[in-house]
């Protein structure tokens, strides 16, 4: 049953297609520092170029408009905002995002607006501690209030943070995104300010009456439990709480959740009481980026993944993948299914707040051929209108990402999720065969 209001879109993010990185008055981000260490990114790739969208906004916008969408997900880049992290405004950079915004509606296309996907000005990062230092709670609200703002009077949903996970456990815990630390307890810490970081800047939102809703995107795989034994159960329930509820929980219900504050102990900051009541309510809607599914147990069974002796094995469970289980480029695994079930489990620990997926895609590497990632679309988009149509999950929109080819983080451009081919040698954009799969289904489900 086509839904009247529900979105169809796609994603990108600002350090991964604009490229344009010394242009108008932008500052380095922490991504541009990053991908300057030997060894960080796959052959030390970078965003200087991306995809060019900086200068090429407009093809990437007649594409969104050849594809169907109703809205597009862009995130904005706080070093073309505000250079110094806080401070002066730097026109040009506002002026590049009105642009973008009003060919965007223009077209009759939604500009869904994420405020951070990762690119941190850098003098944030080596001034003031970066997400480490408290004080980024009200330099982020400041920044956040720029944009209101500047672009508040034209878009009407934004998203406050791109997967503080990615950015505690992957910036702080591992190492394998910037600013490349490695340490458990940071990574709550930082995890703790985004947090605040939110809750703050949805307060602002709501009492300056900004028109429109907000909200925060959180990832997770889905986590099967292994066998139908209850402390395999639990211990599937406990990962996804632990990736997922970490972020949802305090957003909802104002604090972290029970088996987090028991097994980590002093590792997790605690909220007062206060600072529990400016959480509790704060999303007006959940964003799920989700990819991927394994299977866990609460014990080892033969031929788990390895531990990782860090912060991934703070839920402690054992993971375990069907060797016989269809792979992505990036090795994750093709279930459908699992999207299904998460959304079930988001609808039903969160009281059926809306949901919209704001990231879902395939990494694949053919461009005249992408069979895979047709069938990823079709199968996971089956799925997740399975759990809005018939387990009537509160599901708002889909999102694909991504748009473009683009730089994959640490992976540089070797991964490719893009409906449309790009790569910096060559900018020309070739829309791909999943590109006019997903067209259909769009116009199909009207
Ligand atoms: C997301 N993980 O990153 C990001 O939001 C995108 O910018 C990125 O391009 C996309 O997914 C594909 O990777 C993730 O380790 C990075 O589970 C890592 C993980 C999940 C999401």
């Amino acid at each position: 049953m086509p839904k009247k209001n529900f979105i169809w879109g796609s994603a990108t993010a600002s350090y991964q297609i604009e490229g344009a990185v010394n242009e108008d008055g932008r500052s380095p981000s922490i991504w541009d520092a990053y991908c300057s260490i030997p060894g960080r990114t796959a052959a030390g790739e970078n965003g200087d170029i991306a995809c060019d969208s900086y200068h090429r906004y407009e093809e990437d916008i007649k594409l969104l408009k050849e594809l169907g969408v109703d809205s597009y997900r862009f995130s904005i880049a706080w070093p073309r905002i505000l250079p110094n992290g806080s401070g002066e405004v730097n026109q040009a950079g506002i002026d590049y995002y009105n642009k973008l915004i009003d060919t965007l509606l223009a077209n009759g296309i939604t500009p869904f607006v994420t405020l951070y996907h990762w690119d941190l000005p850098l003098e944030l990062q080596l001034c003031a501690n970066g997400w480490l230092d408290r004080s980024i709670v009200d330099t982020f609200v400041n920044y956040a209030k720029v944009c209101f703002d500047a672009f508040g009077d034209r878009v009407r949903h934004w998203i406050t943070f791109n997967e503080a996970w990615c950015i505690s456990v992957l910036g702080y815990g591992t190492g394998s995104h910037a600013p490349g630390h490695r340490s458990r307890r940071e990574a709550y810490l930082v995890g703790h300010h985004l947090l605040l970081a939110h809750a703050k800047t949805v307060k602002l939102f709501r009492d300056n009456n900004c028109e429109g809703i907000i909200g925060i995107t959180n990832n997770t795989e889905w986590k099967e439990p292994m066998t139908g034994k209850p402390e395999d159960i639990e211990a599937a329930d406990r990962a996804v709480t632990f990736d997922f509820g970490w972020f949802t929980d305090p957003v909802v219900y104002g604090d972290y959740p029970q088996v987090m504050k028991d097994m980590l102990g002093d590792l997790l900051p605690e909220f007062s009481a206060d600072e529990k009541a400016l959480l509790k309510g704060s999303a007006d809607f959940i964003g799920l980026n989700h990819y991927s599914t394994k299977c866990v147990s609460a014990t080892p069974v033969e031929g788990h993944l390895p531990l990782c002796g860090n912060i991934f094995d703070d839920a402690r469970v054992y993971s375990w993948c069907d060797p016989k289980w269809e792979k992505t480029q990036m090795n994750w695994n093709l279930l459908p299914w699992g999207l299904r079930k998460l959304l079930n489990w988001i609808a039903k620990r969160y009281n059926n707040i809306p949901i919209y997926i704001t990231e879902n895609g395939c990494a694949c590497s053919g461009i005249e051929d992408d069979d895979q990632r047709c069938r990823y679309v079709t199968e996971y988009i089956n799925a997740a209108l399975e759990a809005r149509d018939t387990d009537n999950v509160n599901l708002a929109g889909y999102f694909y990402w991504s748009l473009l080819d683009n730089l994959e983080w640490a992976y540089g451009y070797s991964k490719t999720f893009g409906l449309v081919g790009c790569s910096p040698d060559d900018l020309t954009r070739r829309p791909k065969k999943s590109f006019y799969v997903y067209k259909d289904i769009i116009s199909k489900n009207r």
